[in-house]
């Protein structure tokens, strides 16, 4: 019988138990080579792991853990088209949607290739028409404002990578994007916005997700007030694997982009989902942006796990998450333009490794997914960076930082640069007691003050980050970065032995509110609910004036 996931894990105890004792700030003083030794890149991106709780026996034993768990065998099956994905029986190819080689990529025998490259030249010429006017509005005016209407895969990454790339944009061309079922979401989105120059896009793979239907339904009657039922057609254009579903809503077929059922929601922004993403920066850029996560795919399969960044942040977050206990992942932006990096990331992993059974359908007896979270710094610093210092919880981090802006308005980016650095490095030396007490006694303390104010001014230190740094945030290394992500989530999936690209607990959400809503319009009796809901629906249907 193969080695169970607990005892292989198990085996990185001796480890920690030897880091323990040995804290980072003493192995970088004995190790004048650690920033050489971990550091790794995958073209113009440097990983910086020095800064973590490890020193080689214990990287050699997560290694050994990955080729034990035969992380190649499960990339090789990814690659290969194998149905990954069990619980869907689906394969799982969203590498496929950036491919820029010219061999065939076979799912089911079938090379997927063509239809993928027939659907970005529909995006692209589509886009492309958009952009420079010829695709009008039903009254002959150009288009001044998308919409983009969808939610969780269908929405947070185009909605990441169009802020990520806002110096690639247009000013006279702006994305919006309406994602929750809260009409203020669409109300606010559309205040101000003149139906003649709005174009809706409505995303969303089944074409059923009650949330996007009822805001596309909105949508759809604020076009038809405002301009007639029939400049419907050319006001909307839909993202879906359900193409009937789409033409049923009056969509022109020339107007639908369709992907496929091997890519996964969270993994989409690569398909025609990222044709708003597209419409915004240009199709070229769009390109760039699949090209920059081609690269990275092919860092991932060819590079040997010991100098293989996917593979390397993935083993850390494992060693934190099982050997340490570390429960959450901060993920922490040098950039404002990734402002919403965190919150993609978070639905890329949480929704992809937060599962407590196995492959087999077994209870897993190890932790899986951390939580993930994060704003961009420096605001952070302002905010919940003091827990990250000086709390009871170590937060493992990742810092993100472009060595250039697209800004030349010095000396705000070198500020940046300066805080990130700092940053880091704060929580890996922390401030010892002597050193609290040369400080205070430095300020000209007493001695009572220095004794009352020492514990507070420590930091223990020791608290682990990665920092991953590019020249720019270009669409080329925004993709890298997108790819780099997705495979350590896959990294991670596989030594916990989860199918990471299923999401039940979604689809749970997608049919609670169903059952619940005719007792919210009073049209069902209030009963059979527990007390906390009865009791709730009860106190709503008071505050809104309708009988019990
Ligand atoms: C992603 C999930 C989920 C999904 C949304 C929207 O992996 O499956 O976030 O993207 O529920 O689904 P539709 O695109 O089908 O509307």
């Amino acid at each position: 019988m193969a080695t169970s996931r607990k005892t292989l894990l198990n085996s990185l105890m001796k480890h920690k138990k030897r880091l323990d004792e040995q804290p980072m700030r003493v192995q970088f003083a004995l190790d004048p080579n650690r920033f050489k030794r971990y550091s790794a890149s995958a073209s113009d991106l440097l990983l910086d792991y020095s800064k973590n709780r490890i020193d080689e026996p214990t990287m050699a034993a997560l290694f050994d853990l990955a080729r034990a768990v035969d992380l190649e065998g499960h990339r090789k099956a990814m690659w290969a088209g194998k149905h990954i994905n069990v619980t869907e029986d689906r394969a799982v190819m969203h590498m496929a949607l950036r491919y820029q080689g010219d061999k065939p990529v076979k799912i089911d025998g079938r090379d997927v290739m063509p239809d993928v490259r027939a659907v970005l030249a529909a995006m692209k010429s589509f886009t492309g028409q958009v952009r420079d006017g010829s695709i009008r509005g039903s009254t002959g005016e150009a288009f001044t404002d998308i919409v983009n209407i969808g939610i969780g895969g269908s929405d947070l990454g185009p909605v990441m990578a169009t802020l990520a790339l806002a110096p690639y944009t247009r000013a006279d061309l702006r994305l919006h994007y309406v994602s929750n079922v809260d009409g203020a979401h669409l109300h606010d989105t559309l205040k101000g916005l003149d139906p003649k120059r709005t174009m809706f896009i409505i995303a969303s793979k089944t074409f059923t997700t009650d949330e996007t239907m009822t805001n596309a339904s909105s949508a759809r009657g604020w076009i038809a007030s405002a301009l007639g039922e029939a400049a419907v057609t050319d006001h909307f254009a839909a993202l879906s694997t359900n193409l009937a579903a789409c033409d049923a809503f009056g969509i022109k077929s020339d107007r639908i982009f369709g992907f496929w059922d091997w890519v996964g929601g969270r993994y989409s922004v690569w398909s025609a989902i990222g044709l708003p993403v597209a419409l915004a920066v240009g199709f070229d850029n769009f390109e760039a942006f699949l090209k920059g996560a081609y690269d990275m795919d092919q860092h991932f399969l060819k590079t040997k796990l010991e100098r293989n960044l996917p593979v390397i942040m993935g083993l850390l977050g494992v060693w934190y998450r099982n050997a340490w206990g570390f429960a959450t992942h901060a993920v922490l932006p040098y950039d404002q333009r990734l402002s919403r990096f965190p919150a993609y990331l978070q639905q890329q992993d949480m929704e992809s490794n937060g599962k407590s059974v196995d492959l087999e359908g077994k209870p897993l007896a190890i932790d899986s997914g951390p939580v993930i979270w994060g704003e961009p710094g420096t605001n952070g610093q302002h905010a919940f960076y003091q827990l990250i210092h000086q709390g009871t919880s170590v937060i493992p981090a990742d810092f993100l930082i472009a060595a250039n802006p697209h800004e030349q308005m010095a000396p705000h980016h070198e500020k940046l640069v300066a805080n990130v650095f700092a940053q880091s490095e704060a929580l890996m030396l922390g401030k010892s007691k002597e050193e609290v007490v040369a400080e205070l006694t430095a300020q000209g303390l007493d001695k009572a003050a220095i004794k009352a104010l020492t514990p507070h001014k420590m930091f223990p230190g020791n608290r682990p980050s990665n920092t991953l740094i590019y020249p720019k945030l270009t669409p080329e290394m925004l993709g890298s970065l997108v790819a780099l992500y997705e495979h350590k989530v896959f990294v991670q999936g596989t030594v916990w032995n989860v199918n990471s690209y299923d999401q039940w607990g979604v689809e749970l959400g997608k049919q609670l509110a169903k059952a619940l809503l005719p007792k919210v319009l009073g049209t069902a009796a209030n009963e059979g609910n527990d007390a906390s809901t009865k009791g709730l629906l009860a106190h709503y249907h008071k505050l809104r004036g309708m009988a019990e």
